[in-house]
């Protein structure tokens, strides 16, 4: 039977829909090979439905499914009565909720590892950062003088096992430790301090459920909780727990973009969010004798490359070069050069397994909750770690015959970087104070910061706005800090190195050259997003304000990811003027719009500020930096 795609023979307008080198190429052998990727589907969905885009369709009962008429010709209330208001807001607050979850999840999956470190039952992991367990341990009230760090750690992860199930009404132990008094106040006069992650999560889902909620401020408001349980306790426990475990990130080199592949290696990706495998997976490809073995199968050794988020983590703890973003997944194994791509979970394609069906590449999933049809599955246990690494690159090796040299292409392209910018990086390379950056500040030498993070997406030309918001803000001697796919962005196109200084305005650049460091720093993966909540904390502290005074703003220029939903809506509840620069699904209700766009503000001291173009996203994030400013009396 032909596909649509046989009828339509629909191709991408390749050189258009990414700014990257080697996108263009790729996309073109897969065409010629008769292979689909992200693009291609993309243009199959067109057009896509008008009614999900403005997110007034509403399926969450069996009397629906039920879509509001936006226009007003057609119906203005589902069968239950419910209105575009409800059922928009609803519709957020079932995204923030999966969103919450999936970093939540993650986080409870390292917290079971370090868990079984503490109990003596993970022999193949140890607790790698003490200071940073000492430190967490003091926060939380913890005992640390002249205990083994075993016990400490126990009495740690007693503490956090409960911001998944404590049933009291009081804040969360991570939001009361780490959250600044300021914050906590304006969360408390709101009804929105987060009491339990899972609780928060659950209730969302209660609330959406159908004849509970209806009101959209109460919705989201109660996503607002939710996605600062997310933020302040969720994510923020994933990147603690992951720095006790395998070392808070310094400032490594390394490469980026698909030329990292090497055609006379076996290449091995590792995708997806968590490290807990990958981490295990690099250090048995890097062994000698997985070196020698591939070397039996006619290759010359075993390089790993890491793609996503799976990629960022091992990339700022162990140098190891990532292959590309998102939208790059089947792109790599288009080279026809991967032996096996490694997958636990998140912003994996179940697409992968199709692509790599046309080619020898072995798609292996590893995580209970994540199979995907078609992929071998090899269940991670924390017990075995060492042991089923060792099996998933004794896999990869010996797939390495199977390789077509003649269908291989590596784009040659790539790039050198710096990353690995924890806050504690951050601080060391500042001489060990926050003094010179708050300094730099207040003259103007630097004239804000701003977060960039998030996603690439297909509805917009990829890499692009990540890309051209970065450079104009450096131009105009704002700091750059990011996270997940966007950080993958900036190092492909050459901003994560010191070099990069050179396209900063001069006040940036002195410092940057003074400091040795990229005008754009990376500050780690999609979870790491509590960095640089950390990172604002510590400024409005140091300053004495509030985080919505500072001068700094959030931007999420190509997200698609439910957990970016939940990451921007807390950063607007932390006081973060937040842009995104893909529509979300709310236009449909414009009481909801409005609420998110600007009554929010008065709540919680941030807001969302939609812009398709990055220019005038930069423009007007240059303009209220500079507005924040003037407000604390400094230079503009
Ligand atoms: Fe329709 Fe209401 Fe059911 Fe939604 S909850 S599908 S609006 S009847
Ligand atoms: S991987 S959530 S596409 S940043 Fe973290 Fe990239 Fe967004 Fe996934």
């Amino acid at each position: 039977m032909s596909s649509r795609w046989d009828y339509l023979k629909r191709k991408v307008p390749s050189k258009q829909v990414s700014i990257t080198p080697g996108v263009a190429e790729l996309i073109e052998k897969a065409e010629e090979e008769g292979i689909k990727t992200a693009w291609h589907r993309y243009l199959e969905q067109q057009p896509q439905c008008g009614f999900g885009l403005l997110g007034v369709c509403c399926r969450n009962c069996n009397m629906g499914p039920c879509r509001i008429d936006p226009f007003g010709y057609g119906p203005t209330r589902g069968v239950c009565g419910a209105t575009a208001d409800t059922i928009v807001a609803r519709n957020l607050l079932r995204m923030i909720a999966a969103g919450a979850a999936a970093h939540s999840d993650h986080a409870r999956d390292i917290f079971k590892v370090v868990k079984m470190v503490a109990e003596g039952k993970a022999k193949a992991y140890k607790i790698t950062d003490i200071d940073k367990l000492v430190w967490l341990a003091s926060l939380l009230g913890v005992p640390t003088e002249n205990r083994n760090v075993n016990d400490i750690a126990k009495d740690v992860v007693e503490i956090l096992e409960r911001e998944f199930g404590k049933q009291d009404e009081e804040p969360l132990a991570l939001v009361k430790a780490l959250a600044p008094e300021k914050r906590l106040k304006v969360w408390a006069k709101a009804g929105v301090v987060p009491r339990n992650i899972d609780r928060e999560i659950c209730e969302c889902m209660h609330r959406t459920h159908i004849g509970v909620d209806a009101d959209p401020v109460s919705l989201l408001l109660h996503g607002v909780r939710t996605a600062l349980a997310d933020g302040w306790s969720g994510s923020m426990m994933a990147t603690l727990l992951s720095d006790i475990l395998f070392g808070t990130p310094k400032p490594v080199r390394s490469v980026m973009n698909l030329g990292v592949l090497k055609e006379d290696m076996v290449n091995i990706i590792v995708h997806g969010h968590n490290p807990v495998l990958s981490m295990k997976i690099v250090e048995a490809a890097m062994r000698e004798d997985m070196q020698e073995y591939a070397k039996k199968f006619g290759a010359k050794g075993v390089n790993v490359a890491g793609m996503c988020c799976t990629g960022n983590e091992v990339l700022m703890r162990l140098g190891v070069p990532i292959a590309g973003n998102m939208l790059m997944q089947e792109l790599a194994i288009i080279t026809g050069a991967v032996e096996a791509i490694i997958v636990d979970y998140q912003c994996v394609m179940p697409a992968i397994a199709d692509v790599a069906g046309c080619y020898h590449t072995k798609v292996i999933t590893t995580e209970p909750k994540m199979k995907i049809p078609g992929a071998i599955h090899i269940e991670f246990e924390p017990e075995h770690a060492d042991e089923i690494a060792e099996k998933i690159v004794r896999i990869a090796i010996e797939n390495f015959p199977n390789r077509s040299k003649a269908r291989v292409h590596i784009p040659k392209h790539k790039m050198e970087i710096v990353a690995g910018f924890s806050v504690e990086a951050i601080l060391e390379a500042l001489g060990g104070s926050l003094d010179p950056l708050i300094n730099a500040l207040k003259e103007g030498t630097i004239k804000g910061i701003v977060g960039i993070v998030g996603c690439v997406n297909p509805k917009v030309k990829h890499n692009y706005s990540h890309v051209t918001l970065a450079k104009k803000l450096i131009e105009n001697d704002i700091l750059v800090v990011g996270t997940g796919c966007w950080a993958i962005a900036a190092g492909i196109h050459g901003l994560l190195s010191p070099e990069a200084a050179e396209q900063a305005g001069p006040g940036l650049r002195k410092i940057c050259k003074a400091l040795n460091i990229p005008p754009c720093l990376h500050m780690g993966s999609c979870v790491d997003c509590s960095r640089i909540l950390i990172a604002l904390k510590a400024l409005a502290e140091a300053l004495g304000v509030d985080i919505p005074d500072l001068p700094a703003a959030g931007s999420a220029p190509e997200w698609m990811s439910e957990k970016a939903v939940s990451i921007g809506t807390y950063f607007i509840a932390s006081g973060v003027f937040t842009h995104l620069g893909t529509i979300p699904p709310v236009l449909g209700s414009k009481k909801v719009t409005k609420l998110l766009t600007e009554d929010v503000e008065d709540v919680v001291g941030g807001k969302f500020y939609v812009e398709p173009d990055p220019i005038k996203a930069a423009e007007t994030i240059i303009e209220v930096i500079k507005e924040k400013r003037r407000r604390l009396g400094w230079p503009v």
